[in-house]
């Protein structure tokens, strides 16, 4: 069967400087892939916890809650508006570990589905499918007054009326906010109730409940797990392997390891 026989592969083959520790589980089936801001890195835009990430420069609790935006909902529009325009600005584009992703997407003989914590479309702009945005999207603005979802380019402000029901002062970033309910859980805890191998990509680890996802991959599902990050993550001793080093690097020569394998 595709598949079965590459994480054998791996761990018989590979052992460079960049590789923590690899067994030799053989693995074949569904793929659950999460992914965070370190796999946008390479694409230009920023982390929130690295040193010179988003929370080095704005706290938390100014720009992402629902409580900020209803106390300042000027400075929480500003904030996501410079961020929406950078991620459109010509610079910005997926990296070589997005499009390794749609190779896996379209190679592997079972499901992949993409869980992404990043709220930026480089996944789609490379050409994923079964992707969910479980913390929302950047591109998509909600009118709090009447639920409507609409896409969205331009800044948002309070003067901006809602398509819909054209009541202007109640739209905002179509984001998960601390708090908040992430999108799609039911569907997210089911692939990885039903995963085989669960690869993590560019998280820290820090916010519920995706840091909670390779527990459950591994505990319930009894699925292999696998962290590619530039460094340990907070929950790295509950993956089976790790390979550590830059996103756009490591993805595609990890993807091409178990594709070359299949
Ligand atoms: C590279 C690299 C390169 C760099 N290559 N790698 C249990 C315990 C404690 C608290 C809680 C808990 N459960 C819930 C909570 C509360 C809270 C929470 O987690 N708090 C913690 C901070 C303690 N969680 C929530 O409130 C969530 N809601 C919730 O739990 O509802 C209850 C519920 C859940 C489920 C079912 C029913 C009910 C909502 C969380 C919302 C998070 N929102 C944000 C901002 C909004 C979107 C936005 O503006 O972008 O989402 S916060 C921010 O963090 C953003 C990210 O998606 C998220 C994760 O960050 P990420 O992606 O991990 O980035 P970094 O910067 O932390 O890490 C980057 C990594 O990449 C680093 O490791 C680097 O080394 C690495 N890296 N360059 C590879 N080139």
């Amino acid at each position: 069967m595709t598949g079965e026989k590459a994480l054998e592969w791996i761990g018989w083959l590979t052992g460079d400087g960049g590789l923590l520790h690899m067994t030799s589980q053989i693995v074949s089936g569904p793929i659950v892939v999460l992914t965070g801001a370190g796999i946008s890195k390479d694409s230009g835009l920023d982390t929130f916890r690295d040193a010179d990430g988003v929370w080095s420069k704005v706290r938390i609790e100014d720009v992402a809650t629902a409580a900020a935006f209803a106390r300042a909902p000027e400075r929480v529009h500003a904030f996501y508006n410079a961020r929406r325009q950078r991620l459109l600005s010509s610079d910005v584009a997926p990296n070589p570990a997005h499009f390794a992703l749609v190779r896996l997407e379209e190679h592997w003989a079972h499901e992949v589905l993409v869980v992404t914590q990043n709220i930026d479309d480089l996944h789609e702009r490379a050409g994923t499918s079964n992707l969910i945005h479980m913390h929302g999207e950047m591109l998509k603005a909600r009118c709090e007054s009447c639920a409507r979802v609409t896409a969205w380019k331009d800044d948002l402000g309070l003067d901006t009326p809602c398509p819909g029901c054209k009541q202007s002062g109640a739209m905002r970033p179509d984001v998960v906010w601390f708090g908040e309910i992430p999108l799609e859980m039911d569907r997210i805890y089911q692939a990885i109730a039903d995963c085989a191998l669960f690869i993590s990509i560019g998280t820290s680890g820090n916010v519920h409940p995706a840091a909670g996802f390779v527990r459950e991959a591994r505990e319930f599902a009894g699925a292999h797990t696998v962290e590619l990050n530039l460094e340990p993550s907070a929950g790295h001793t509950m993956f089976h392997d790790a390979v550590l080093g830059p996103a756009a690097k490591e993805v595609p020569a990890y993807v091409d390891r178990l594709l070359d394998a299949s």
